[in-house]
């Protein structure tokens, strides 16, 4: 655990991690200045509450001064750290780390942490859930949407924290030590921020960096980059895999998941595949993978099974909304990605109806071609990619730029036939358009909703 008392802290970024980064700073009896680029008015709701507290707040803008001026600089993950004035302190020497290394140096018990490009909400979330039902002390949090700084106070040592890290997160920890961690797979995502896949994949691996011979990693065996990301593993590697069997992990066959604690012991029966309540056989992935981290974290396979029975599927991600004259609506908001997308896409058999669009990531959209051509009756653009997207998948589909997704829902509602299926699973960010995917999610089921009397 490091002293704060009395140290000059500045954290950057006043959003959800911030914000609970600096009251915990605060706490700790630091000197806390927070720092964001977003204006006084725009932050006319945070100021007071802050300054109550005893903490300084600079808006508008990162000043230098502000920087050079502090023990520890604590970023949030938004932020990037080739931000010119953290490059600028970091030459000088000046500690910069992220709000997950600062928590992880504070919470008690054992972590269990989770990335990923795709699956990482609903994994936690059901690893979660297994935990919690093998009457393990449970908290869930992360990039989740809980800041892991506000699981502190509730953490104890017998306690799991069930972490979803992001590489956001992940780029700014030096000695964050889950015991157990997990990499779902690696595929491109947030190319605009890392600047390269290979960048990016670094990222995710330090979720194991500071892992020791006594940690376990949980690797995909189907998934070449997270694969590959065993060479560097300090832990004990694990496996899952749908695809064949592992030596020690969790993998599918004849339609029952399976799991061996290590090489040579003998293999139990988990659960059939019909017991898992979830659409899409990345779904199964997700499963496999919870699977294998709640064996090691110690919970019964009993308990194991139960939860997963139980295990409805999160917000925003492949959501079932509605049946409307036949015609079945999907959202799933969370898919910001392009293989996220495809996997969306690969659940429904054929007669989608895809709505697509958004903020571009600098993403390559023709990796969708030959699932557009065999299961998509037709693609509906929103957002500012829309014009990339349409000029990238011209002659592959039947394509409607709509604009906004109010068009778009009203348009794919009037095309579809009963069976067909209506799919928001936008391949993109949402923040040209909305101020988050779970907000694009709400309207989505919104205009679903409200359009049940057509
Ligand atoms: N800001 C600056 N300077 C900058 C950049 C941003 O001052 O250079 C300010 C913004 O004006 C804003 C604040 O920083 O006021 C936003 O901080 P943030 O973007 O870190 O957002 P938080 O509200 O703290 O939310 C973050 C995660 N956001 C991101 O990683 C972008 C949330 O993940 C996470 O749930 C939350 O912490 C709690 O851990 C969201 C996300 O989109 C869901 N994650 C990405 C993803 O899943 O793909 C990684």
């Amino acid at each position: 655990m490091m002293e704060l008392k009395g140290k000059k802290v500045l954290v950057v970024g006043l959003g959800k991690s911030g914000l609970a980064a600096a009251l915990f700073l605060r706490r700790q009896g630091a000197q806390v200045t927070v720092s964001d680029m977003r204006s006084a008015e725009a932050l006319a709701r945070e100021i007071p509450a802050l300054l109550e507290e005893g903490i300084m707040v600079e808006a508008g803008g990162h000043g230098l001064l502000t920087f050079r001026r502090q023990d520890l600089i604590v970023v949030s993950p938004g932020v990037p750290l080739d931000t010119p004035e953290l490059v600028q302190v970091r030459a000088f020497g000046l500690p910069v780390i992220g709000e997950l290394e600062l928590a992880s140096r504070f919470l008690k018990g054992r972590m269990l942490a989770v990335t990923g490009s795709n699956g990482k909400t609903t994994t936690t979330t059901l690893l979660g859930a297994i935990l919690h039902e093998a009457g393990l002390h449970t908290l869930v949090g992360g990039n989740i949407g809980v800041p892991v700084v506000g699981l502190i106070d509730d953490s104890a040592d017998e306690t799991w924290s069930v972490l979803e890290v992001s590489s956001f997160q992940l780029e700014s920890t030096e000695t964050f030590h889950p015991s157990i961690a997990v990499i779902l797979n690696i595929t491109p995502d947030h190319l605009d921020r890392h600047g390269s896949f290979e960048n990016y994949a670094l990222a995710k691996e330090r979720i194991f960096a500071a892992q020791t011979a006594a940690d376990s990693v949980v690797l995909n065996a189907d998934n070449a980059r997270a694969a590959e990301a065993a060479k560097r593993s300090p832990g004990q590697v694990y496996w899952f895999s749908i695809e064949h069997e592992v030596e020690q992990g969790c993998w599918v066959q004849g339609g029952y998941v399976l799991y061996r604690g290590a090489k040579g012991a003998d293999v139990e029966t988990v659960m059939p595949l019909s017991g898992i309540p979830l659409k899409g056989e990345h779904n199964v992935e997700n499963v496999a993978a919870a699977v294998c981290a709640a064996r090691l974290a110690g919970a019964p396979v009993e308990a194991i099974r139960r939860a997963i029975e139980k295990f409805q599927a999160v917000e925003h991600r492949l959501e079932y909304v509605a049946t409307i004259n036949g015609v079945e609506f999907y959202n799933d908001s969370k898919a910001t990605n392009v293989d996220a997308t495809a996997k969306a896409v690969v659940a429904f058999q054929s007669g989608i109806h895809l709505i697509l669009g958004g903020k571009d990531k600098g993403s390559d959209y023709t990796l969708l071609d030959p699932l557009l051509r065999a299961r998509v009756r037709a693609v509906y653009t929103i957002g500012s990619a829309a014009a990339k997207i349409e000029s990238q998948l011209r002659g592959v589909v039947s394509l409607h730029s709509c604009e906004t997704l109010e068009k778009a829902v009203a348009a794919a509602r009037a095309a579809a036939r009963p069976g067909d299926v209506v799919l928001l699973a936008p391949a993109c960010s949402s923040f040209d358009q909305f101020e988050s995917y779970e907000h694009r999610g709400r309207v989505f089921k919104q205009l679903v909703t409200q359009q049940k009397g057509w």
